[in-house]
């Protein structure tokens, strides 16, 4: 198992932080590869809650070194608190290691982030407004500043300028917003290099060289599948690629080092942020997912959007990913439905497509064709193994699998660390 990477299958908010922290024990070292502070995990550890925003999960576990890769865009002034939030609870983040080549979020970036969704009014893709977008344009614009840029005032200053140059006039002419003066970005990011520069390394070269020598290393994705820039809902996605072709550009580990991705699918849909979601309920099903699932955003505070399972969009997620197996989240939730409806496929103007389309047209058309499965109303929460789960619940599980065309390898019944079950 030299190298393996876990993915979101859906739209985020799948439980991936729960699946890392349960993997840390086993593995050497996790990886961010893309994202940044818009990401949240929740990672449960007895009676601690933690709320991960840039850190990889795997800084809860005390043997593992957590890495903060080349595909990452960071916000020094969010690392540094997270660092302390942590450090001030007891946990060791010594042994943090950040590329030198990630990017950088700036106050510029936070600012554009904002004033262009108030600008897209109803056409918002409802972001987190942590400046993720405006930094990923920097960077594949080639203006964007890299965190070993701290090291060197002058460059950084050039960078600032140069990347500022456009920006005020947007922000002045388009938005009418005051301009940012470079000087004082400077500053404020010239102050962070001395409290970032121990934990800066050559983050590829050293992953590498922990394969060579039989290290295990976990590429652990932000977000989810459908919110890819590549492959997801575009325009409503993210704009890094959180797929698990992103962790290999995310991290400079080449493909043939990876021998499995794990998928985290929950039993049912959530979404935050605007675009379609063909099962998404207004009802009191939904409101009932969201009451017992706990379904609102850990960045934002937002409230989810909630809906039935969706089997088009797991096998997508097989498929995009190559998952190899399938971590299985929230079944509990489900418990006291007497039925459980299950996406299939879909009707989009009056013809059936078992997959999802490859026009987004024709996606944002998609009604759910929906299965009826039986549910079951014994509490699930203790179960250690598989023939633990009542015969409905083992059935619902059995449906998922044959749908998602994929190995369903464990099953989460509590957000506990405990509370999963591995099926053999
Ligand atoms: P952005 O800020 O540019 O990445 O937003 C673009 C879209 O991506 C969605 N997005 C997310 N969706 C689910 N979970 C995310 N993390 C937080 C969480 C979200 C929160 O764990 O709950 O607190 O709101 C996440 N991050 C980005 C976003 O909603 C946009 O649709
Ligand atoms: P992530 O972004 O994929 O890491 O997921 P989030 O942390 O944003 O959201 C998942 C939520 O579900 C968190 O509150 C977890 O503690 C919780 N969770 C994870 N697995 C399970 C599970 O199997 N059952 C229940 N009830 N909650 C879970
Ligand atoms: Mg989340």
């Amino acid at each position: 198992m030299p190298a393996l990477v876990l993915v979101g299958a859906q739209w985020g908010d799948e439980g991936k932080g729960k699946a890392t922290d349960l993997l840390g024990g086993s593995v050497d070292y996790v990886v961010r590869y893309q994202g940044g502070n818009n990401a949240g995990h929740t990672v449960v550890v007895g009676d601690q809650k933690y709320a991960l925003h840039l850190l990889p999960s795997g800084i809860l576990s005390p043997n593992c070194v957590p890495v903060i890769g080349n595909g990452v865009v960071i916000d020094p002034a969010v690392l540094l608190s997270e660092l302390a939030g942590l450090q001030d609870r007891g946990v060791d983040t010594s042994k943090l290691l950040i590329s030198g080549n990630a990017h950088l979020i700036t106050p510029y970036h936070r600012t554009m982030d904002k004033v262009s969704e108030r600008f897209l009014g109803k056409r918002k893709i409802g972001t987190t407004g942590r400046g993720i977008g405006p930094s990923y344009a920097d960077k594949i614009n080639r203006i964007g500043i890299r965190v070993q840029d701290l090291f060197d005032e002058s460059i950084l200053r050039q960078k600032v300028e140069a990347a500022l140059s456009d920006k005020n006039q947007i922000l002045v002419k388009l938005y009418n917003r005051r301009a940012m003066p470079a000087d004082l970005v400077v500053e404020e990011y010239l102050g962070y290099a001395d409290k970032l520069r121990p934990f800066v390394a050559d983050t590829a070269l050293l992953l590498n060289q922990a394969l060579e020598d039989g290290k295990v290393v976990l590429m652990e994705g932000g977000q989810g599948t459908l919110l890819d820039v590549d492959h997801g809902t575009y325009p409503f996605v993210t704009s890094s690629n959180p797929t698990s072709g992103g962790a290999c550009t995310g991290t400079g580990i080449g493909p043939t080092k990876i021998d499995r991705v794990i998928g985290i699918l929950k039993a049912y849909t959530t979404r935050v942020g605007s675009g379609p979601f063909p099962t998404e309920l207004f009802d009191e099903d939904g409101e009932a997912l969201r009451r017992i699932g706990g379904e609102r955003g850990v960045t934002t505070g937002r409230d989810r959007r909630c809906g039935w399972f969706d089997a088009p969009i797991a096998r997508y997620a097989t498929r995009i990913n190559g998952l190899t197996d399938i971590f299985l989240t929230k079944l509990d939730v489900l418990t006291g439905w007497e039925q459980i409806p299950v996406c299939v496929a879909y009707d989009i103007d009056g013809q059936r497509f078992d997959e999802v389309p490859y026009s987004q047209t024709d996606f944002h058309h998609a009604k759910p064709i929906y299965e009826m499965l039986p549910g079951w109303s014994e509490d699930i929460t203790k179960a250690k193994t598989f023939d633990d789960l009542p015969k409905n619940a083992q059935d619902y599980v059995k449906a998922l699998e044959e749908l998602s065309r994929c190995r369903i390898s464990a099953i989460g019944v509590g957000p506990g660390r405990t509370e999963t079950i591995q099926v053999h």
